[in-house]
């Protein structure tokens, strides 16, 4: 890149959303980049459902990224994938500049384009904003060969005004990438130094609980849960938290109270120790279970429960 270099210590601020199919690392990447766990990431499709906003910020040079996680932009089946796909389009809007995360191939696969990102590349096709392409998990790919004909493969697709490898786990190449993007921001500052999210504390919260319930299901499970709380309440020395977490099926909600309530427990128990961590307070925490049957389809009912717009 010629342009923007030579900017000096000019500050430079914007928006970034960070899109691709579902599992490729977007979210752990996020978190990589603000040096904390913002939002969840875990190795089940699907995981994040609503686009939220992380501030990467910078001293030397100046630099203000509000980044914008989003969930797979693959259109897949029924009405939840729906609602997902469209709330990562949504994402897409009013960004500076845009990071296309996908993942480098596996020992097995060829190097060309993944069948999802063809659609995410559709999804792209029509925005005048700038797209960085970001290779992710580059630490398991033995045969780093494979990286150019895959470059290669996605360039001959469409221009990117960037092509950065990188490993969100191992934060390889992410000062780059930092660059990158902010070689594509406009001058000046947007936020108060220590502006990180637009969500309240209580999103996050029901996002850790999904998250426990969600590593601690198999199958079609995860995919199914939802999570709401009934009670968020600061005492003087605790945290009262009371939730529900949301099932697809009867069938589903057996497998998530377990043997005796033994999953529920360890659900209860990983959630807890991740929201303490959060709030940096002690945490009371109560969960129950209830299935909504069949909610992931109905449309009205993936909207209320996958993206909570009341939470933003
Ligand atoms: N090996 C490796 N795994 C990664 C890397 N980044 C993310 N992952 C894993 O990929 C899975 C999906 O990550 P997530 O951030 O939820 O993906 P998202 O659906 O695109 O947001 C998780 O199990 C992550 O730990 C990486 O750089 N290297
Ligand atoms: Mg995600």
């Amino acid at each position: 890149m010629s342009e923007g270099e030579n900017q000096g210590q000019q500050p430079r601020a914007g928006r970034c959303a960070i899109v691709g199919r579902s599992n490729v690392g977007k979210s752990t990447l996020l978190n990589a980049l603000l040096g904390q766990k913002l939002v969840i990431a875990t190795p089940r499709p699907g995981t994040t459902r609503s686009c939220v906003l992380g501030v990467y910020t910078a001293d030397d040079p100046p630099t203000q990224i509000a980044f914008v996680d989003t969930p797979g932009l693959e259109r897949p089946k029924g009405a939840l994938g729906r609602v997902l796909s469209d709330s990562a389009r949504r994402g897409l809007t009013d960004s500076d500049a845009v990071v296309f995360v996908t993942e480098a191939p596996k020992a097995t696969s060829a190097a060309e384009i993944n069948d999802k990102d063809r659609m995410v590349l559709q999804a792209l096709e029509a925005s005048k904003t700038p797209v960085i392409l970001a290779i992710n998990k580059v630490d398991r790919l033995k045969d780093k060969d494979k990286l150019l004909p895959f470059i290669d493969a996605y360039q001959k697709a469409r221009v990117f005004d960037a092509v950065v490898p990188i490993s969100a786990t191992r934060r390889i190449n992410l000062g780059a990438l930092v660059s990158e993007i902010r070689n594509n921001l406009p001058e000046g500052l947007l936020y108060d130094a220590d502006f990180l999210t637009d969500r309240p504390e209580r999103f996050f919260v029901s996002e850790l609980i999904r998250e426990a319930a969600m590593l601690n299901t198999r199958q079609e499970v995860p995919y199914g849960i939802a999570c709401e709380l009934e009670t968020y309440r600061e005492e003087p020395n605790i945290v009262r938290i009371e939730g529900t977490l949301i099932v697809e099926k009867t069938s589903h909600k057996a497998i998530v109270i377990g043997n005796q309530g033994e999953t529920i427990k360890r659900i209860s128990t990983e959630a807890r120790e991740q929201i303490e961590a959060l709030l940096d307070r002690k945490v009371y925490l109560r969960l129950w279970v209830k299935a909504v049957p069949g909610w992931t389809r109905d449309p009205v009912k993936a909207r209320q429960l996958a993206i909570r717009e009341g939470d933003a």
